[in-house]
């Protein structure tokens, strides 16, 4: 193999891990409740070869998959490769024959025709099944014990749209797992679906609808009766692709749109209702949950783009400090007759992104909420060549009916990755649980797996075990409770 480009997306912490494989009973600091039954999946880019081009984005790396099993205070430990069709052919040839992120155009002839995704994303549980997410392509099912890959689904032969989110939800009220695409005719399509899942795999339902412009649209939202979509002009086009440019780029002169669907039988595309605002910039949304007619949207939102590898596309230099999200609640209400928005308000200063719940809330009205702060007054040592930028220092909860928030600081060389909330039994109370997440360690270049009470951040990690090998920095993790294996 040749090696892997002298960037900063490959070297340092970001060196390529590439290692699947097994470790039995991890180093532990502290105690694991040995109540803790389950395993907790994450996902991060790890690219199997160089990159076609010579450099490349995080975003566009195979998926690697880790399990991390909870068994008696004991923690184990997997890896593998999401073996997508694009991992099978490249590894065949023994390197890399797709190009840019989503941009065909770019790959080697040899690629054509096969799915592009890299399911490196998220990792999803529901119905014994692990999903294995790239919100370009439909959804890669793996076996959650062995980690085997058994390849793309289309739910039973019925999903006609042609991607799938890395951001789907279950309803707690059907145990369904709601979902929806975009550019579901193909790259750059202003084509939409929602998808509803059956805990069996089958899709119950698909709805086609049309997005006001083409965008990337990576998370969405439920509430008990409606499907969200909030429209963030993180544009692409056909036009960027053959000029060799990166598929997305923010668009500053667009407005903003949060669009309702109803998720009742027999809504069709009519039914959308689509309310408007000023540009701004969200991608993951923490919750959403209706009031009467009115229906809340809890979202980290920033003045400008986050995303320096998709620059704006009227040539603005990136802006840091505009890049920093807040935690804001807009509320849109479904009685009025004007398409603006009721009130957007700023829930929390710190600033933060990666929100999560106790998903057992999904949809409903909602207590505590979690997210990675990156935290200014903190002293920051970049230490073993890591990446620069704002880093993600700070573990943050907020708690919506007191008012109050919780933080923990994880010291100056080391920085987090998103929480997951495990709950400490099924039928246990809101936040009643544990907070389990990722802390790279910059300058070991090492990782460790940090475990909280849930309610009590600020106290620290009441556990935390050792990783046998370095962790990149990943994106998205969910928690499969032992009984429900
Ligand atoms: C994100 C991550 C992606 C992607 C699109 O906001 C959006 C996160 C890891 O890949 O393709
Ligand atoms: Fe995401």
């Amino acid at each position: 193999m040749s090696s892997f480009p002298d960037t900063p997306a490959f070297t340092g912490f970001n060196t390529p891990s590439r290692v699947e494989g097994d470790a039995f009973d991890l180093a532990i600091e502290g105690t694991i409740p040995p109540e803790i039954r389950g395993a907790f999946y994450r996902v991060q880019p790890d690219p199997q070869f160089p990159p076609l081009l010579g450099n490349d984005i995080p975003f566009n790396g195979d998926g690697m998959v880790a399990m991390f099993s909870f068994d008696n205070g004991r923690v184990h430990f997997r890896q593998r490769w999401a073996r997508t069709d694009k991992w099978k052919l490249e590894h065949a040839a023994g390197r890399s024959l797709f190009g840019a992120y989503r941009n065909p155009l770019t790959d080697d002839p040899a690629a054509k025709g096969t799915i592009r995704g890299t399911a490196n994303t998220n990792v999803f549980l529901h119905g014994g099944r692990l999903y294995a997410l790239k919100e370009d392509s439909p959804a890669l099912v793996m076996e959650p014990e062995t980690l085997e890959t058994i390849g793309y689904t289309d739910f039973g032969g019925r999903m006609t749209g042609e991607t799938f989110t890395a951001h789907p939800k279950i309803d707690p009220a059907t145990g369904d797992m709601i979902g929806f695409g975009y550019a579901s005719k193909g790259i750059c399509t202003r084509d939409m679906t929602y998808y509803e899942v059956a805990p069996d795999g089958t899709l119950k339902r698909e709805i086609w609808f049309e997005n006001p412009y083409y965008c990337m649209m990576h998370d969405f939202a439920i509430t008990r009766d409606y499907a969200l979509f909030h429209v963030v002009p993180i544009t692409g086009s056909w036009e960027r692709l053959a000029q060799g440019k990166p598929h997305f780029g923010f668009d500053t002169t667009l407005p903003v749109h949060l669009g309702v669907l109803p998720r009742r039988e027999g809504t069709t595309a009519e039914d959308i209702r689509w309310f408007t605002t000023d540009n701004c910039f969200a991608s993951h949304v923490m919750n959403a949950y209706q009031e009467g007619d009115r229906i809340h949207f809890d979202t980290p939102v920033a003045k400008n783009n986050m995303f320096p590898f998709f620059p704006d596309v009227h040539g603005a230099p990136f802006n840091p400090a505009e890049s920093a999200s807040f935690l804001t609640r807009w509320t849109v209400n479904m009685a009025s007759n004007t398409d603006q928005f009721e009130s957007q308000r700023r829930l929390t200063n710190m600033a933060g992104e990666f929100p999560r719940i106790d998903d057992r809330y999904q949809g409903l009205p909602y207590r505590y909420g979690w997210l990675l702060v990156i935290d200014p007054t903190k002293p920051v040592e970049l230490k073993g060549g890591s990446a620069g930028g704002a880093v993600m220092n700070t573990l943050g909860m907020v708690d919506h009916e007191t008012g109050t928030e919780q933080s923990w600081w994880c010291g100056p060389v080391s920085s987090l990755q998103e929480p997951c909330f495990i709950p400490r039994s099924a039928d246990a109370p809101e936040g009643d649980g544990w907070i389990v997440q990722i802390c790279n360690r910059l300058e070991e270049r090492a990782s460790d797996l940090l475990l909280f009470d849930a309610t009590e951040i600020a106290k620290g990690p009441i556990a935390s075990a050792r990783i046998p090998v370095r962790m990149r920095f990943g994106l998205h993790g969910n928690w499969l409770p032992a009984q429900a294996a």
